[in-house]
């Protein structure tokens, strides 16, 4: 396949001023007439007027009232150009789709018999001609006529400035967006739908419409995402000092959804995943879901709408940018320490599992890419996640006030453009007279630094050393890396576990603190402190102050040290995670020898006390207990044995029940919360760390734990509490009896939700999650009647929850699990290209595994890469991992 190159960016031939849109909407043919007021760029070195258009059945073109013969204009692909235009151009175009037949749920498409639409990236092509890049920036007028009966609401950007009957059982409406945008955030929403809505009040007393709409039956699910918009929007003005700029702000959930949610200007679409919710259906971790990207979609307001991306190669700077904020809005949200602390960890659990694997792999890429084939790889854990990484560390560079002083710049100088990831840099460079050209690299250079740390200390002299020394290894297409600007925040434990006073060379200026930022810019730097009166235990990369791998070699005895006393929580949960994880690559590498395993002692007693520290936040200990993944385990090693790491960890969590299991208990009994159900974070703290104590519980047969599941899951008030017994009870490793029990639960769950698509979702996921589950269960539950592979929900949840999410069974060594891969990899190829290349990355890893499984990824991925009709998305992926 072919790919693009940021370097080969020239501006856009002409720009775009106004745009007027009619639709006549019907599912199997939808007529859009559109007229685009234009003129010339004269900076732009391209002549020609070019516009991008997919899938479309043109009707008519007309340029300044004359129609366009065929011969006045070239179409190659994607790409019409008409040359020797003039400078002034009103151009009209007719195109007609067939939004029924679009299963790519890209454009305009029908979901559940309602019309949605979904523009990023590139889908308004799908709709009509047009120059589709986001700095074409122009004003839309839209007006939407459809059957009346049909297609009783219609929805689209902006403000409604009219609407009435059509007379032919027809009606219109008309929609007017004041602000210039790109054509990615245009959308229309027209069907049966209801909504909740409410007048809200924004601190300047101006009064906006905040709606919540969605299908029939679901509005006892729409009061949690209205809170989180209210919330969100005080966030912003609190925080940001950002006010809504639109009248009305609409949220539409729809149950056929590529992505999470779709920030376009005062209409979002939303994945009803993340829309719906009440205690019966959703859990303490969708309420949270919820929360965030209702948030992240709001902040997108400013952060990607107001202010732009240039091209997509720039994509992190809204979607990285924006992915902070919203994680500084649920944390500001909880307001404690503790409660920072465990979202922090929740983040940076994600980033090490997902993005550093990315980063290691096949299509690692740097936060601003530098080419692609397909922009839709490209919504990544490296453009979001990475990224977001990189605005923290300006963050932590500068303070919450020099942050916000960066911010305000970044606006002042940005409304209303289009710019580039180098923009926000000379906004917070500017802002705070900070030399950030060495920052660059963190958007420029893929891959995950390592930092080594080697320390050295001189008691008379009471001098201490840290010598920190950072390495990258080559991603494809980089070979060498330059040293990255790396902050990392410090402190320094005494024998007793306080923070030491610190007097660092250089650091003058914040002589004494116990905190420290060190900035680590060379390949090799020695950073000295004196006046250090006993040999400390240095705690480092406090809070996660940069996304780098920190090799160091800690003794047990300082883990537990840091473990017990850091002042940093970040640092004492992985403190806990490093001395677990130390013993999960000794035990796997016993399993694979067949060597005796065994616990010791340390590391119990040291589970055993932060379970009864009632002095910590249940939902602190509940992190802190929960042993690293499998596939964080199998970052540790060079080659991966799927089943051994699993032996391993599930031993260890055995063993822990076997010496744990009177305080789990105790634990359990202590945390059970009934009564009225509640998202806040106190109650969803007791909640998790009850049902982490049940799951280890379970993991010791024995028939009255299976009575104390059998019961959780029988009397649960809420889908928290219900699915965790559930899970716990469909992995429990008993005798005939004990599974048939919980077998019966499995089903019994289903007869009760069958009507609620997001809790059979949850029921897919379960299974395809399970121990047990092996190839042969996923053939069988993809002939449920309940599973279709179109519904990109439900692929997920079945599907890329085995694949992804069940490495054991995945990895049979029979080669079963990639047959299936390639299989439904070319099966989803035809109905949803974009679902068919987030499956294909499961094998990105393939060359960490041994021969015998290699070979077996290597032929099925040759299998796909060799299907016909293969997507640019897929071949795009499989290519690369081929290479
Ligand atoms: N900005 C949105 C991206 C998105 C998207 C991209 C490609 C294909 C489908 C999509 N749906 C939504 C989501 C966000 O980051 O807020
Ligand atoms: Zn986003």
């Amino acid at each position: 396949p072919q790919a693009i190159y940021r370097k080969d960016y020239v501006a856009p031939g002409y720009w775009v001023d106004t745009v007027e849109m009619g639709f006549d909407l019907d599912l199997d043919h939808t007529h859009v007439a559109t007229r685009l007021t234009m003129r010339r760029n004269y900076d732009s070195a391209e002549k020609d007027l070019v516009l991008f258009g997919a899938s479309l059945k043109l009707l008519q073109l007309r340029m300044n009232g004359v129609n366009l013969k065929k011969s006045a204009y070239t179409i190659d692909g994607e790409i019409m150009r008409i040359p020797n235009a003039p400078d002034q151009v009103v151009l009209e175009i007719e195109t007609r789709i067939q939004p029924v037949k679009n299963t790519s749920l890209s454009g305009l498409y029908a979901s559940n018999g309602n019309f949605i639409t979904q523009c990023e990236a590139e889908g308004f092509r799908k709709i009509t001609w047009f120059p589709d890049r986001p700095d074409v920036m122009a004003k839309y007028t839209v007006m939407l006529r459809a059957d009346k009966k049909k297609f009783p609401v219609l929805l689209a950007n902006g403000n409604l400035i009219e609407e009435g009957d059509l007379g032919d059982g027809r009606h219109f409406a008309k929609w007017e967006d004041p602000f210039k945008k790109p054509s990615y955030l245009f959308a229309l929403v027209a069907g049966k739908l209801v909504c909740q809505e409410e007048k809200y009040r924004l601190q300047s007393g101006r009064k906006v419409l905040l709606q919540v709409w969605v299908e029939d039956g679901n509005l006892d699910k729409t009061q949690h995402a209205m809170d989180s918009l209210k919330n969100s929007i005080r966030w912003d003005e609190d925080r940001f000092g950002l006010e809504l700029d639109l009248d009305r702000f609409m949220i539409v959930a729809t149950s056929d959804f590529n992505m999470g949610a779709m920030e376009n200007k005062g209409l979002n679409i939303f994945n009803t995943k993340y829309v719906l919710a009440n205690p019966r259906i959703a859990t303490d971790v969708d309420y949270a879901g919820i929360e965030s990207v209702v948030g992240h979609e709001y902040f997108h307001n400013w952060t990607g709408n107001r202010v732009t991306c240039r091209d997509w190669f720039q994509l992190s700077l809204k979607e990285g940018l924006t992915v902070f904020r919203d994680q500084e809005f649920s944390a500001d949200l909880v307001g404690t320490v503790t409660g920072r602390a465990v979202k922090r960890i929740e983040d940076v659990r994600v980033l090490r599992q997902v993005q550093f694997s990315e980063d290691a792999g096949p299509m690692a890429h740097p936060v601003r890419p530098d080419s692609f084939v397909e922009i839709n790889n490209f919504y990544t854990v490296t453009i979001y996640e990475k990224g977001a990484e990189v605005v923290r560390m300006y963050y932590t560079l500068l303070g919450h006030d020099g942050f916000r002083k960066g911010m305000d710049l970044y606006f002042a100088r940005h409304d209303g453009q289009a710019v580039e990831c180098d923009d926000f840099r000379a906004a917070m460079a500017d802002s705070s007279g900070r030399d950030l050209t060495q920052f660059e690299r963190w958007y420029s250079q893929a891959g995950t630094p390592h930092v080594k740390v080697q320390t050295a200390y001189d008691a008379a002299a009471q001098i201490y050393e840290i010598t920190l020394t950072q390495s990258c290894a080559a991603t494809p297409g980089q070979a060498e890396k330059l040293p990255f600007h790396i902050p990392v925040a410090m402190g320094l434990l005494d024998s007793a576990g306080h923070d030491m006073p610190l007097y660092c060379d250089g650091y003058e200026n914040q002589a004494g603190a116990s905190n420290l930022v060190l900035e680590l810019t060379d390949a090799t730097q020695t950073f000295r402190f004196s006046q250090v009166g006993s040999l400390p235990v240095p705690s480092l990369l406090r809070n996660f102050s940069a996304p780098v791998i920190l090799d160091i070699e800690y003794s047990d005895d300082d883990l537990s040290h840091l473990l017990a006393h850091d002042s940093d929580p970040f640092n004492r949960w992985e403190a806990g995670q490093r001395l677990a994880s130390r013993r999960l690559v000794r035990l796997t590498k016993a399993v694979q020898q067949g060597e005796k395993l065994e616990l010791d002692q340390l590391f119990i007693e040291a589970w055993r006390s932060i379970l009864n520290d009632e002095s910590l936040d249940p939902s602190f200990r509940e992190l802190m207990l929960t042993l690293p993944s499998e596939a964080m385990i199998a970052e540790e090693f060079s080659v991966v044995d799927p089943q051994a790491i699993h032996t391993a960890r599930q031993f260890v969590r055995a063993t822990l029940t076997q010496h744990l299991r009177a305080d789990l208990l105790r634990t359990y009994e202590t945390y059970l919360t009934p009564g009225k159900y509640s998202p806040d974070a106190a109650s969803m703290a007791k909640r998790s760390l009850k049902n982490l104590s049940l799951s280890y519980l379970l993991e010791w047969v024995d028939d009255s734990t299976l009575a104390l599941a059998l019961t959780q899951f029988d009397e649960a008030e809420n889908m928290t509490d219900r699915l965790a017994a559930l899970t716990a009870l469909t992995n429990f490793n008993g005798s005939g009896k004990q599974i048939k029990q919980a077998a019966k639960a499995l089903k019994k769950f289903y007869k009760e939700f069958k009507q609620e698509a997001l809790v059979i979702d949850k029921w897919f996921m379960l299974q395809a999650t399970a121990h047990t589950t092996d190839v042969k269960t996923i053939c069988e539950l993809m002939e449920h009647p309940a599973f279709t592979l179109t519904n990109p929900n439900r692929a997920r949840s079945l599907i890329f929850g085995f694949c992804n999410a069940n490495p054991s069974r995945f990895h049979a060594a029979d080669g079963s699990g990639y047959i299936l891969w390639a299989e439904l990899v070319i099966a989803l190829n035809k109905i949803n290209p974009q679902v068919a290349a987030r499956l294909a990355r499961s094998l990105d890893r393939w060359k960490k595994y041994p021969e015998h499984l290699q070979k077996k990824m290597k032929a099925a991925l040759g299998k796909v890469a060799a299907a016909k009709n293969l997507s640019k998305d897929v071949a795009e992926v499989v290519s690369k991992a081929l290479a």
